[in-house]
């Protein structure tokens, strides 16, 4: 059978240039000032991603896994789709233990990888053609808090999948609307997994995000050369040290970077000239940490509803099994 393995661009390169500089500009005008996390993942940043993911201090991702390898085929028996939908799917390892309990139960035909650099998504849209003959793969590149649209509805039962905890970087309240946006992408009945890093001992979370090797150090500066190469930039990554600490308030970790010592900052592409003192800080990324309760506080109104909740034996991670509200009319 033909592979279909393509990919294509939610957004046209100078739309999204341009809102990088608006989102640059704006984020270093706050005071305190930030970067957006998208920024992270230029391909040196999804390697270093990677890294992480097989970091000893850093269990969510095969905590995540051995669930998922637990309970695939089971949420497949659930909902019973053909075709998969995943956001932020970067290397798309975890994809393959839904991609094989579809194929188990002979039902797999489509998967759609959503994922905001280019290059994971071409990667793992030829690794899914070659492990998966005659799988219909193909791939959107965007930005999932504006762009899940141009996924498109379906007429294939679908199970969304959203893995590695990648909800905990967006604001709380952002939170519902981006739920009700990939609601939207779905039928009644279809189901949506969803990975959740769970509220933990603060100091095991502040090892995963402070890990002895410091790659988790080299991926928060890497946001600075990401910025530096696509806006005319001259941050020196080397004078700012990577920060990361438990906010137990806000049940989140947020990862900075600290100035070392004072240091002008020009990003022409955004117009931007100022000087950070010693001790200053740049916000470049919280990770929020949630109960079954808080996650669920999130629900109502976005035609998602709570029908299953997968944990590890130390309930360091969840996956939380949703299903698109069968009472709500599906949007045309
Ligand atoms: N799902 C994988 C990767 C998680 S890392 C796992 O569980 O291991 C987060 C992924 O989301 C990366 O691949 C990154 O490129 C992507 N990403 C981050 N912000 C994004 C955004 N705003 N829109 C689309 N993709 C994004
Ligand atoms: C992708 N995301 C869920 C990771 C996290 O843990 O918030 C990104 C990361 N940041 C530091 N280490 C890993």
């Amino acid at each position: 059978m033909a592979v279909l393995a393509r990919y294509r661009k939610a957004r046209a390169a100078t739309e999204a240039s341009s809102a990088m500089v608006a989102e640059v500009r704006a984020g270093l005008l706050k005071d305190p000032p930030e970067i957006p996390c998208k920024y992270f993942y230029d391909d040196a940043g999804s390697r270093l991603f990677e890294e992480i993911t097989r970091l000893p201090e850093y269990y969510q991702t095969r905590t995540e896994e051995r669930i998922l390898e637990k309970n695939a085929d089971a949420v497949v028996a659930r909902f019973r789709p053909t075709e998969l939908v995943e956001l932020g799917s970067g290397a798309s390892r975890k994809t393959r233990v839904l991609l094989d309990a579809m194929a188990r139960a002979r039902l797999l035909k489509r998967c759609v990888l959503f994922d905001i650099n280019e290059r994971s998504l071409q990667e793992s849209l030829r690794g899914l053609a070659a492990a998966y003959p005659g799988l219909e793969a193909r791939g959107v590149a965007g930005d999932f808090a504006t762009d899940l649209g141009a996924i498109g509805k379906s007429t294939q039962r679908r199970l969304a999948i959203f893995l590695g905890g990648t909800i905990g970087n967006l604001l709380p309240s952002a939170v519902p609307a981006f739920l009700a946006g990939l609601a939207a992408l779905l039928s009644n009945g279809d189901g949506f997994l969803l990975g959740v890093d769970l509220v933990k001992d603060p100091a095991r979370l502040h090892a995963a995000y402070n890990d002895a090797a410091g790659v988790t150090a080299r991926f928060n500066r890497n946001i600075l050369k990401v910025v530096n190469e696509a806006l005319a930039g001259d941050f020196d990554a080397a004078a700012f040290e990577h920060v990361a600490f438990y906010d137990p308030e806000r049940s989140w970790i947020e990862m900075r970077l600290r100035a070392l010592r004072p240091t002008r900052v020009r990003v022409r592409g955004a117009g931007i000239d100022r000087t950070f003192e010693a001790g200053d800080e740049i916000r470049t990324e919280i990770s929020c940490k949630y109960t079954r309760a808080s996650l669920m506080e999130l629900l109502p109104g976005t035609g998602l509803q709570l029908v299953d909740w997968l944990t590890d034996d130390e309930g360091l991670f969840a996956l939380a099994v949703l299903e698109r509200d069968r009472s709500r009319p599906t949007a045309a």
